[in-house]
């Protein structure tokens, strides 16, 4: 029987690789969708036309349980959030209510839904190793205590605690990826990885001079969305849920992905284009950030297969390609 899954989430970076992933696999795929009149169906359905659109909002719990009447999913994967770690600080009790609440309310409205047979419907949190914070001991592992520095991090803590929560005390197959940053040339322009690529294409092509940002020494252990993606299906096939964390197990600072995308595009004096600014300094920052995925290595046999270096040259040849520059250099 054709598996059928359901997406909170599907219009951002991972739910477009997931769905894709799920389609491939033969899934019928449901995808939950916030909003009237969401400008961002059509780059769903130009991606995955397949997707069947519902739409709904994890801050409503009836709408949540009316996409379940609807889609029947043997899994959902509950990637909705307000995902932006510097916006989190300014929008704290919306953040807390979507990336937390939301979890409750989808957690119970799966409780409520599946009634006696609470294993008839398998769920995956998007956990973040923003959960880490100031972090207590590298390399972060699932063991590792959980020291969240944003309201992001803090309301991401309270859904992965809920899904744990929902496991123990219903019995529900509930897993929770603690996934490390990972990127794509879906990523939004927000993210430090894509607005850095797109005006290092933005420079290249001479539309633009400079790019300005923040804390240039921070560290992040980044992977690809889509091999992260498949990590989540793997966790939600297991016999027993789990917790696991998604990494590459490397660490790159901000200043090195901007060494690797400028000198993808031949530029090497880097330094004149880039100046730095306190307005995108956060209140509290998560200095380094580096994984151990063993747990998910040995269980899953998952492993990721894009490295640091060709994810900035594939992050920067799609900026390039949407300026038209691919083949000008
Ligand atoms: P993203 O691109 O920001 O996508 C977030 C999605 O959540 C969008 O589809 C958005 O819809 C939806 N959403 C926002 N508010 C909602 C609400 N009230 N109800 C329902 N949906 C809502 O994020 P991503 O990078 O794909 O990440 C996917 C998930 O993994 C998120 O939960 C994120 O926090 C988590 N995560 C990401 C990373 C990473 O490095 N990418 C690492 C660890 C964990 P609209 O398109 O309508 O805005
Ligand atoms: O790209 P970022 O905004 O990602 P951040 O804060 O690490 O969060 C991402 O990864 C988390 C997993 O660890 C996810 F849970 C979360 O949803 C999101 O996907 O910033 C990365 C680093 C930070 O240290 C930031 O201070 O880059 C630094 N940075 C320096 N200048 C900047 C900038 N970040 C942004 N967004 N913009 C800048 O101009």
């Amino acid at each position: 029987m054709t598996k059928r899954a359901l997406i909170t989430g599907v219009t951002g970076q991972d739910g477009m690789y997931l769905a894709r992933l799920l389609l491939s696999k033969g899934y019928t795929v449901f995808g939950l969708v916030r909003g009237q009149n969401n400008p961002k169906i059509q780059a769903l359905h130009d991606w995955a036309p397949e997707v069947r659109v519902i739409t709904g909002d994890l801050q409503d719990q009836s709408s949540l349980l009316r996409a379940l009447g609807q889609a029947q999913p043997d899994e959902v994967y509950n990637l909705g959030a307000i995902s932006f770690v510097a916006y989190s600080w300014e929008n704290a009790h919306l953040t807390s209510q979507v990336t937390g609440m939301g979890v409750l309310n989808l957690l119970e409205a799966i409780r409520l839904h599946a009634g006696t047979d609470i294993g008839k419907v398998r769920f995956y949190q998007a956990s973040s190793s923003e959960m880490f914070g100031r972090v207590q001991e590298v390399p972060q592992r699932e063991t590792t205590l959980l020291w969240p520095r944003s309201p992001y991090g803090v309301a991401k803590a309270f859904g992965h605690h809920m899904t744990i929560n929902y496991r123990e005390s219903y019995g529900m197959h509930a897993s929770s990826g603690i996934l490390f940053n990972h990127e794509s040339p879906l990523r939004g322009p927000e993210f430090v990885t894509r607005k850095i690529s797109s005006a290092v294409a933005r420079i290249a092509l001479g539309l633009q001079d400079q790019l300005v940002l923040g804390n240039l020494d921070a560290q992040r252990d980044w992977g690809f969305a889509g091999d992260y993606v498949d990590a989540m299906w793997r966790m939600v096939q297991q016999d027993t849920a789990d917790d696991y964390v998604v990494s590459t197990n490397e660490t790159h600072s901000v200043r090195e992905y901007l060494e690797i995308a400028f000198e993808h595009v031949g530029i090497t004096d880097w330094q004149r284009h880039v100046t730095q600014d306190a307005r995108f300094l956060r209140p509290a920052e998560v200095d380094l950030l580096m994984g151990d995925a063993t747990k998910a290595r040995t269980t899953l046999g998952w492993e990721p297969t894009v490295g640091f270096a060709d994810l900035v040259r594939m992050m920067v040849t799609a900026d390039l390609s949407e300026h038209g520059l691919v083949g000008a250099r």
